[in-house]
């Protein structure tokens, strides 16, 4: 077998985003498109020669092709040993457990997660550092810089791997391990969960639950996990057979795209609890019956009910946020005497505080929830941790939720998003808001006065880098709230994401209908904006 060196030209644009590089199947399919930031990565990570590192993927269009390219070009690069997932899957906490199980030096992602797949969808890379978490900007722009001037990559002569079943290879020098992943991830799962109590709750008769793994990487890991250890009925696990372009859908588990569930959830005698995961396995949709958890809440509610759970009895060091999402988790910290920090969107800001002990949970109000058990957010787990609080306290999840509101006030939440604008408007009206924002303390609007308002910086406190830019937030006295920020996840055009919050303490208005609650806000939003002017949108494309 031998090496080849094969000449190639950068490629504009290949700057990792939020979670990694997104481009539509048919950018990576190009000549040496893939090749070009593989040899990136490997050209920025000081001593992986020799090293173990794990490969796998949601199982998307492509994903079958970009293993194989990937495995021969780390042959060629002298890694040691590539761990990689039966068929080329893993889910993404599943990546994340098995990096860190393994002491591996890092991983290398292939998903595009909650983006649509199949040959006209999209697709994604993204590496993982020994902590097994996403790389943080500073190995990130890394490999950006290296994208820009690459004039060669080195890939082995070799046949493809059989990647059916567990089984073990040589490419070259370096060694394949094909691996299951599902028992691991169980495992995982069983030693911070009380599976006895689960496993009365969701086995009894008075108990129905359906999760929709939506044709996406879940499917195999909930049907171990529900059907199989905890007893639930056969038939919980719905869309629960990985496809390859996910059935058509968007695997995104929010209210507008995981349809079949919410309607099942807001029929008549709908189950007690339903759940949703996205194409990769990391994000999570929790429901009632004909009740929506937002994601913000779930947050809050996990973390106060935390010391239920056996991996969590001892109490949580402090609890972290994206700066989008509500101040719901904010309110339990203080009550609780922990710290609550406040970080840019994305999963790899929160691996710092977990390494260093300061967070124990974590969470995005786009339907992400971790803990310090891996260093990615984990729908399967969220679920779990419902279920164990549901099982513990054996109330609905609604009334859980409502009580919840009623001890720390409710904050009515609601993202609204513009996708696939214009990308030249979509930056005029973010530059425009930036120029407004240092003037805007003080100022009213109505009945809303200006708390603070910044284009969101973060330094992180564990190793003082700092990351500007992160989105515009305009706070009032009230303790409502107003952000805008633009999407890193989407591949055409732009996406502008507006996140509108108001705090209520008053129970008694804590069941009026959340667009409507927030509707000055909503108005206040277009007036400073000037959404409709700039997008050309007198509405939005998504609520959740
Ligand atoms: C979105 C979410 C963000 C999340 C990211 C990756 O990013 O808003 O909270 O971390 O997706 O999630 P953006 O830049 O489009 O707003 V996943 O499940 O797509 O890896
Ligand atoms: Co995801």
């Amino acid at each position: 077998m031998t090496i080849r060196t094969v000449t190639t030209t950068p490629f504009e644009g290949q700057k990792p985003g939020t979670s990694g590089l997104r481009k539509a199947v048919s950018v990576f399919q190009g000549q040496n498109y893939l090749e070009n930031f593989v040899q990136s990565i490997f050209d920025s990570l000081d001593g992986c020669q020799g090293q173990t590192l794990v490969v796998g993927g949601d199982g998307r269009y492509y994903n079958r092709q970009a293993i194989q390219i990937i495995l021969k070009m780390a042959a060629a690069n002298n890694i040691g040993r590539i761990l990689v997932g039966v068929n080329g899957i893993f889910s993404t906490p599943a990546a994340s457990a098995v990096i860190r199980k393994n002491n591996a030096f890092g991983g290398i992602i292939l998903s595009a997660s909650h983006n649509p797949g199949g040959p006209n969808g999209d697709f994604g890379i993204k590496y993982n550092v020994g902590n097994g978490g996403p790389a943080p900007e500073k190995v990130t722009n890394a490999i950006f810089e290296h994208t820009k001037t690459i004039n060669q990559y080195k890939i082995l002569d070799a046949g493809d791997i059989n990647l059916d079943r567990p089984g073990s290879f040589k490419l070259g020098t370096m060694e394949v391990e094909v691996i299951d992943s599902v028992n691991p991830y169980v495992e995982l799962m069983q030693e911070l969960f009380d599976f006895e109590k689960i496993k009365s709750l969701v086995s009894s008769d008075n108990f129905k639950m359906c999760m929709d793994s939506l044709h996406a990487v879940t499917g195999p890991y909930a049907n171990a996990l529900f059907e199989k250890f905890l007893g639930a009925k056969e038939g919980t696990v719905q869309n629960g057979i990985p496809l390859e372009d996910f059935g058509g859908g968007h695997p995104d588990p929010n209210l507008v795209y995981a349809h079949d569930l919410v309607e099942i959830m807001f029929a008549e005698n709908a189950p007690d609890f339903g759940a949703a995961s996205d194409g990769d396995g990391d994000r999570n949709m929790i429901l009632g019956n004909n009740f929506f958890v937002t994601p913000s809440d779930s947050l809050a509610v996990l973390t106060a009910n935390a010391t239920l759970v056996p991996g969590y009895k001892d109490g949580i060091a402090g609890v972290a946020r994206s700066m989008p999402t509500s101040a719901a988790a904010d309110r339990v910290a203080a009550k609780l005497g922990i710290n609550c920090y406040e970080t840019p969107t994305g999963w790899k800001f929160f691996g710092n505080l977990l390494d260093a002990g300061k967070a124990t949970l974590c969470g995005e109000e786009s339907f992400g929830t971790g803990s310090n058990h891996i260093r990615e957010k984990d729908g399967l787990w969220a679920v779990l941790f419902w279920l164990n609080i549901l099982a513990v306290k054996g109330e609905s999840v609604e009334k859980i939720v409502k009580d919840h509101w009623q001890e720390y006030g409710r904050n009515f939440y609601s993202r609204h998003d513009y996708e696939e604008v214009e990308s030249g408007p979509a930056n005029e009206l973010m530059d425009r808001l930036r120029s407004q924002v240092a003037e805007m303390k003080g100022k009213t609007y109505g009945n809303y006065e200006v708390d603070y308002a910044d284009d969101f910086a973060y330094t992180d406190p564990v190793d003082g880098s700092v990351s500007q830019k992160q989105g515009i937030r305009i706070a009032f006295t009230d303790g409502s709230r107003i952000v805008f920020r633009l999407s890193g996840t989407g591949t055409k055009g732009a996406t502008l994401r507006v996140y509108i919050e108001s705090y209520e303490p008053d129970a008694s208005k804590h069941d009026v209908d959340t667009q409507e609650a927030l509707s000055p806000l909503i108005q206040l939003a277009e007036e400073i904006a000037q959404i409709k002017q700039f997008t050309g949108r007198d509405k939005p494309t998504v609520i959740t």
